[in-house]
């Protein structure tokens, strides 16, 4: 535990905007017992719920509730935290907050608690992100994985890999150090069998972590066609409701629609798009340039056919020029829609790397199917059961860390150059304490706290 170096005292509401049974103030830094003193008229016990009034400087009251004092170190930022528990409505919160600030405190930027319990070593980087998750969580499924994280299950997966690479940073050194112990690299297995071992290790941590990436952020779906092929009673079918207007009459949807739905806990962001033809008039061209940027930005995309008007071939032109269009990653799945106009069975398919699902929008035969092929289509493994919830700049300093321990790799078994494998090593060990935070760039923190609420 650091003792804390904040010279300045924070305050915040950290209730949820709006009217609520009650409503919390929360108060750190080194000025905490002082407005105390001033607001309550005496300074509550440690860590004892104590009923006071809340009186402002002419000693009118504000409000009447809780004062709960969490003395240094033993509090959430590490320092003096004081906590109001007065009722949950907007104008007396703001009265309470505005007397607190003219004591002395001043307004909290977003996530400066959870940075100052970071600073003072209550929890480490990665342990923190995981409250902004578990806070936003849109899932049961993300949310369990963030208390995990929390918990540090995360952190103690990553300190366990960087333990490792320690110790065998150690043993490479100190063969680099003393050349008459004749260590030689190639031969030793012991560096070689730990080596393999670590970055077997590192790809395991990076399968889980992908799935907590998955779980928090979801993927980006959307779903486009010709007009008229079903694409919003496809919406409407997966989320449920008549959210998108159904109608016979082709060039029905023109703006983009969004849903955000959950398949077994994984948010999906899913567009409607309008219909992709060649002769709109002018307020549908501007869907179809609309459908065409949301295509772009797609993880995913479902194109939509009606089986029963046979246009395969004619689509498949369009679908090669939409793939020329699409990022990186980005996958299509073709549907083909109405099979209950046909009387077929649903069915999926794959030619050519190329998967097509018959299904019908209108009875919802098939959708069973296109839930569970998206699902693997993201890359979740139900089976996996040990998730945490991670974030993007922890894949890629655990993808850093792979690229250093397969360079060291290479190092040692093409040049038995220890010294290289050495360095590897030692940027592995960087990389991996990015991500508890035990080294970081200076402008990480910002990056990482401004996007948390004020008061958290
Ligand atoms: N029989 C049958 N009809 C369907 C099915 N899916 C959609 N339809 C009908 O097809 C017509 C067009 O459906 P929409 O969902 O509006 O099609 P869309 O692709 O969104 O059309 P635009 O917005 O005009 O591009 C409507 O009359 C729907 O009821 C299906 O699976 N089977
Ligand atoms: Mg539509």
């Amino acid at each position: 535990m650091k003792t804390p170096t904040s010279t300045d005292t924070i305050a915040a509401i950290a209730t949820a905007p709006g009217k609520g049974g009650i409503g919390i103030i929360r108060i750190s830094g080194p000025d905490t017992q002082q407005i105390a003193q001033a607001m309550l008229g005496s300074i509550p016990q440690p860590r004892i719920a104590e009923y006071h009034t809340f009186k402002d400087a002419d000693n009118e009251t504000i409000d009447e509730g809780i004062a709960l004092l969490f003395p240094q170190p033993n509090s959430f930022t590490g320092e003096d935290v004081l906590e109001l528990h007065g009722h949950g409505g907007p104008v007396v919160l703001d009265s309470l907050l505005a007397q607190i600030l003219k004591q002395g405190a001043r307004l909290a930027k977003p996530g400066e608690f959870s940075e100052r319990a970071f600073l003072n070593g209550k929890l480490d980087l990665a342990q923190a992100e995981a409250i902004a998750d578990l806070i936003d969580a849109s899932s049961q499924q993300a949310a369990r994985c963030a208390i995990r994280s929390l918990q540090g299950e995360f952190s103690r997966e990553i300190q366990k890999l960087t333990q490792q690479v320690i110790e065998l940073r150690c043993y490479v050194e100190a063969a680099i150090d003393f050349p008459e112990e004749e260590i030689d690299f190639l031969s030793d297995s012991h560096i070689t069998t730990d080596l393999a071992n670590i970055i077997s290790q590192v790809n395991n941590v990076l399968t889980s972590a992908q799935q907590g990436v998955i779980l928090r952020e979801g993927i980006h779906l959307v779903i486009a066609g010709k007009p008229n092929a079903g694409k919003s009673s496809l919406l409407n079918r997966l989320c449920g409701r008549d959210s998108a207007i159904v109608t016979n009459i082709p060039g029905t949807t023109r703006d983009i629609l969004r849903e955000n739905i959950h398949i077994d806990g994984i948010p999906l962001h899913i567009s409607d798009t309008a219909g992709l033809r060649d002769d709109p008039e002018i307020i549908e061209q501007e869907g179809i340039r609309r459908a065409l940027e949301e295509i772009k930005q797609a993880d995913h995309i479902l194109y939509l056919i009606d089986c029963e008007k046979a246009e395969l071939q004619e689509n498949e032109t369009i679908i090669h020029d939409l793939v020329a269009n699409l990022s990186e990653n980005a996958a299509i799945t073709l549907i083909r829609n109405k099979i209950d106009l046909l009387a077929e069975s649903p069915s999926k398919t794959i030619i050519n790397n190329q998967t097509t699902l018959s299904l019908s929008a209108k009875t919802g035969a098939g959708i069973d199917l296109l839930r569970e092929h998206l699902k693997t289509q993201i890359g979740y493994n139900t089976h996996c059961t040990s998730h945490f919830s991670a974030r993007r700049r922890h894949l890629n300093a655990l993808n850093k860390a792979l690229r250093h321990l397969s360079h060291g790799q290479t190092q040692l078994q093409q040049h038995q150059a220890g010294e290289l494998l050495a360095e590897d090593l030692r940027l592995c060990q960087l990389a991996l304490n990015e991500i508890t935070g035990e080294f970081h760039a200076d402008d990480l923190l910002g990056q990482i706290f401004s996007q948390f609420c004020i008061g958290k």
